[in-house]
């Protein structure tokens, strides 16, 4: 259940955060499956609370407070979930949905599920499950990451929390899970697994059935990644926990990466960067910088890189997609400055289509991380060098550094302010011309940005200027003129 199961030749799961499951659709089909992108994560997708009265109204995290497990969201229904689901395998791109089942919607006036389900919270009576007073924990609040019953048995955020040991619950969770199963989902993202007990996770997963055999080899078992927020190491629950099961989410890598690249932490350091650093298991890790908590300054905080410090972010994110460790996830976000408000809507509520600009980019107020050239072209770097090692590092001791991957790839950062970088550098590269992919992109034989001549021994000339745009420069064998 740590296996997320992509397509060969792809990599990367990308965080299409808040779309609908129209524009997903379309997305796999005109960009990701093109891209090389394996898979797409989903905001939840069952009924939660609709808060039109809340400021501002509708926030995102209303899709964390759920009434039921009815397939029915503002990204859309379970018909066009199931359209979703069929046309991305079909292009080789995996589903994964972020399933909610630590707790139920907290304590509100008038509430009123997205598909119309009207539960009763003040009394944990959730009548579209249905789930009652008995299948939670008694009340507190989740307020002492030392006490990991606290942790576990108590509300985060008030939210009412569901007692995952009882078989009732249980039977329940997976009846969802199994419906999203049906549909040819390839794995969860599960929230708050830190907030319930490993075993009762363990079991719950064990008890989901075998992949779809309409898009995968029969008795394929689900990939199920976990969201274990362990920063610090000192806390009562650990990452480690949770590792015999499944993947969880190694939010050290996107903290120590931003940490590194802002420049408080030579990135020249970055030579054994893995294990050595405290990160768990490279195939027990989901790796990535920024999520839709942490670009918020919650979840973990940990001021992370994210689009709106797009330089310095795109040069974590290259870093995450040239260096072989974890399962790689890329954001894409949409614009805000309120961390309460939701996605680009209509007066109505309704979330607006992702449009598509003549350059690729997208309108609408969707940022599109995934479609930086910088970013979608380390995606194909990635599947380009994978299964081979990292090679011929070379760093200054400081804040600029370069590495191959075996004879497919070489890259080199320049994190250094105010400071040129200037090198004949070894690479495992054969002769030739090749063009760099952050600058611009191969096209009829020609580069539109930087190129760079690989000599007959191997050794380059590599130049990245400190006002260029990016502080980094990609070459690959796909990328050779
Ligand atoms: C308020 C008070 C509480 C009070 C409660 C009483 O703040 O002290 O107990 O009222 O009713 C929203 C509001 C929050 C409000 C709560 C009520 O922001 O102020 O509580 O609703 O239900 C997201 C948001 C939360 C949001 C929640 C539910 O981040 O702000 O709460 O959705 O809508 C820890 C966890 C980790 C978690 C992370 C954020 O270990 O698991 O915090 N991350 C996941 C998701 C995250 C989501 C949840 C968990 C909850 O990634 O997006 O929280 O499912 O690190
Ligand atoms: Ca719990």
């Amino acid at each position: 259940q740590k296996d997320p199961h992509w397509v060969d030749g792809r990599n990367t799961i990308v965080h299409l955060f808040e779309w609908k499951f129209s524009d997903i659709a379309a997305e796999c089909e005109r960009f990701l499956g093109p891209m090389g992108y394996a898979g797409v994560q989903t905001s939840p997708v069952n009924e939660y609370l609709a808060l039109p009265n809340n400021s501002p109204s509708r926030p995102w995290w209303e899709r964390y407070q759920p009434v039921s497990y009815k397939i029915i969201s503002r990204s859309g229904d379970e018909s066009a979930f199931a359209d979703m689901v069929r046309r991305c395998n079909n292009v080789g791109v995996r589903i994964y949905v972020d399933v909610v089942f630590n707790d139920m919607c907290a304590t509100w006036s008038n509430p009123v599920g997205y598909g119309g389900d009207v539960p009763d919270p003040a009394n944990k009576y959730y009548p579209a499950v249905s789930y009652s007073s008995e299948n939670f924990h008694s009340t507190c609040s989740v307020n002492n990451y030392n006490d990991a019953n606290n942790v576990r048995n108590c509300e985060l955020s008030g939210l009412h929390d569901l007692d995952q040991s009882q078989s009732y619950v249980r039977g329940k969770i997976v009846d969802y899970l199994n419906t999203l199963v049906s549909h040819g989902v390839a794995g969860f993202r599960v929230d708050a697994a830190k907030h319930m007990w490993p075993a009762d996770l363990e079991a719950i997963y064990a008890a989901v059935n075998d992949l779809s055999t309409d898009f995968f080899p029969s008795g394929t078992r689900p990939f199920f990644y976990q969201e274990v927020i362990d920063q610090t190491g000192t806390e009562a629950v650990k990452s480690s926990e949770y590792t015999g099961f499944g993947v969880v989410t190694e939010f050290k890598y996107g903290s120590m990466l931003s940490n590194a690249f802002k420049g408080n932490n030579p990135i020249h350091w970055l030579v054994n960067w893995g294990t050595a650093w405290g990160l768990l298991d490279s195939d027990s890790a989901l790796a990535f910088i920024d999520n839709h908590d942490n670009q918020r300054g919650s979840g973990g905080g940990g001021d992370i890189l994210t689009y709106k410090t797009a330089k310095l972010y795109k040069m974590a994110i290259s870093f995450m997609l040239a260096w072989p460790y974890g399962i790689t996830r890329v954001m894409s976000s949409y614009y805000f400055t309120n961390n309460d408000a939701g996605p680009p809507a209509d007066g109505s509520g309704n979330i607006l289509d992702v449009t598509i600009n003549s350059d690729n980019t997208c309108g609408n107020g969707w940022v599109c991380e995934h479609r930086w050239r910088q970013i979608y072209s380390m995606v194909a770097f990635k599947n380009t060098v994978a299964g081979t090692s990292v090679t011929n590092w070379w760093d200054n001791g400081n804040q600029q550094i370069a590495f191959g991957r075996g004879n497919a790839g070489f890259i080199a950062f320049n994190d250094q302010y105010n400071t040129d970088f200037k090198q004949t550098l070894q690479t495992g590269l054969s002769q030739g011309t090749y063009c760099d992919v952050m600058s611009g992109s191969k096209s009829n034989g020609a580069c539109t940005g930087k190129s760079v001549t690989v000599n007959g021994d191997g050794t380059a000339y590599i130049e990245i200027l400190s006002s260029e745009d990016d502080g980094v420069l990609a070459i690959h064998s796909g990328s050779k003129l």
